[in-house]
């Protein structure tokens, strides 16, 4: 026999849909794993939504025989902007693979080392302003991190200059791109007979999107003007040929994926810069050991590609940040067939799993008694070797398979980079000193309100 998934009581109609708090569904999602425990069951608007959040369910959910990407949710309303683009494409829309197997080459190894030149160009853009604005300026972190990421991107993959840091205000794309954000993870939200009751809210999103596709279409026709002496991400979207079909990307599915890489390449690690800047500013023993690595290994003259796999502790700080603060902290999985997981709980195929990665990530039976402090020895090679091998998929914020992170090493790149030149460069510390954390939650989270200072170290600049 199988047992009963446990859960919180709903109403009739509109279930479980207004115990969610709309600013920061995922602290209600977490609220309820604290009480119900690794699984349980919410009746939403998009349908009944089991949520999951052990390490063993997970690893479990890992499964690619058992389990796939479900579109749902969320990501059914972000399809209206991108449609069958690269993150949101059913597992069976051909679209997937074709662009999957064209674009992978574009993220080896000797490919994103290639783009290490530009990358650094961003990240001195960053490291200048902070210089001239002074020490009692407070910094906006989040917004400069996202002009940072978003340049980079758009710089690396399609030679496209957003000069974010040249501009008080940010590119609208990023406007509209988190309200687009929001209203998706909104609209999925809402009981569908309220739907009437936001006509503004529409108007608005339709709006963004239009916002969306013409930043893409701008980035398109720019490169069709000056043919590109280069080959990057847009000259292979452009150009390349898919081995299995013999197929190219459309002009539709181009801008679908320019915009589902201008927003997947940027938001994630503005977000992961910006959490790892708090986490370090308050445990300055975690900060100092990241800064007197900078200082050994890289010294004072400038960062060089073959630095960024010789900085051990910075990658540990990078990948506990990850883990107390997941920037996607929840993804989607389905059974391909009814099945039963856990030994116990049975799940109907095509039932939506939300994978609580916040929640996982603190899991003490993995993590131990402190699994909710910010301790980055233990994501230390070695450490973080034994850990994913004792407790497979323990540490997901990539996200899983076939469906995992296509710029993952873009992201870690330029992550390390950031992190290493800023800490070279400035002494950081909170702008206001009693700041605790506090989430922005769109479909990735934020910091919010947090902003800090920097002062450049002994007259460098
Ligand atoms: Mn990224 C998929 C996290 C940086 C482009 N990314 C995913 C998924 C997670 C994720 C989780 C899987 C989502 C799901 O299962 O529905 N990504 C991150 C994080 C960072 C990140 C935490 C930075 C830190 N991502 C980047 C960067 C790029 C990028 C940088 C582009 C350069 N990500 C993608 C794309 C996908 C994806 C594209 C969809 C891949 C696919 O489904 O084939």
């Amino acid at each position: 026999g199988t047992t009963p998934i446990p859960g919180p009581p709903g109403l009739p109609l509109v279930g479980n849909a207004f115990a969610i708090d709309s600013e920061l569904p995922l602290r209600t999602f977490q609220n309820f794993a604290e009480e119900y425990g690794e699984i349980y069951r919410l009746n939403l608007p998009a349908g009944p939504s089991v949520i999951v959040s052990s390490q063993a369910l997970i690893h479990e959910l890992c499964d690619e025989t058992r389990f796939r990407k479900p579109v749902s949710g969320a990501l059914v309303e972000v399809r209206n902007a991108v449609h069958d683009g690269l993150f949101t494409a059913r597992e069976e829309e051909t679209n997937w693979g074709v662009a999957h197997r064209i674009l992978m080459p574009a993220f080896g190894p000797a490919s994103i080392q290639g783009m290490f030149t530009e990358m650094h160009e961003i990240a001195s853009q960053l490291a200048l302003k902070w210089a001239r604005h002074g020490p009692d300026a407070p910094i906006m972190v989040t917004d400069d991190f996202t002009r940072l990421t978003l340049d980079t991107l758009a710089l690396c993959t399609m030679n496209f200059r957003f000069n974010s840091y040249y501009h008080d205000e940010l590119h609208p794309f990023i406007n509209a791109m988190g309200d687009f954000l929001t209203e998706s993870g909104a609209r999925a939200m809402r009981p569908s007979l309220t739907a009437f009751l936001y006509p503004h809210a529409a108007r608005k999103y339709w709006d963004d999107i239009e916002i969306l596709r013409q930043t893409a279409q701008g980035v398109l026709d720019t490169r069709r003007k000056h043919a590109a002496g280069r080959k990057d991400l847009l000259s292979v979207m452009l150009n390349g040929v898919d081995p299995k079909t013999g197929q190219k990307l459309s002009d539709s599915s181009i801008i679908d994926n320019l915009i589902t890489f201008l927003i997947a390449g940027h938001e994630t690690t503005s977000g992961l810069l910006s959490f790892t800047f708090y986490l370090l500013i308050k445990h300055r023993d975690a900060y100092q050991k990241a800064q007197e690595e900078v200082d050994n290994v890289i010294g004072k003259g400038p960062i060089k590609v073959e630095h960024i796999n010789k900085l051990p502790y910075i990658a540990a700080v990078l990948r506990e940040s990850l883990r107390l603060c997941p920037t996607i902290p929840i993804i989607a999985r389905a059974a391909k067939e009814d099945t039963v997981i856990g030994g116990k709980y049975f799940v109907a195929k095509d039932q939506r799993l939300a994978l609580l990665l916040a929640q996982s990530h603190l899991d003490p039976a993995v993590y131990g008694e402190n699994a909710r402090e910010f301790v980055p020895e233990r994501m230390l090679d070695e450490n973080f070797e034994r850990l994913t091998k004792e407790y497979p998929d323990c540490w997901k914020p990539f996200g899983i398979g076939m469906r995992a992170c296509i710029g993952r090493p873009f992201a870690w790149q330029e992550a390390v980079l950031v992190m290493a030149m800023l800490l070279q460069n400035f002494d950081f510390a909170l702008d206001d000193p009693n700041y605790e954390l506090h989430y922005k939650q769109t479909l990735t989270t934020k910091p919010k309100n947090f902003y800090m200072r920097a002062t450049l170290r002994d007259g460098q600049t």
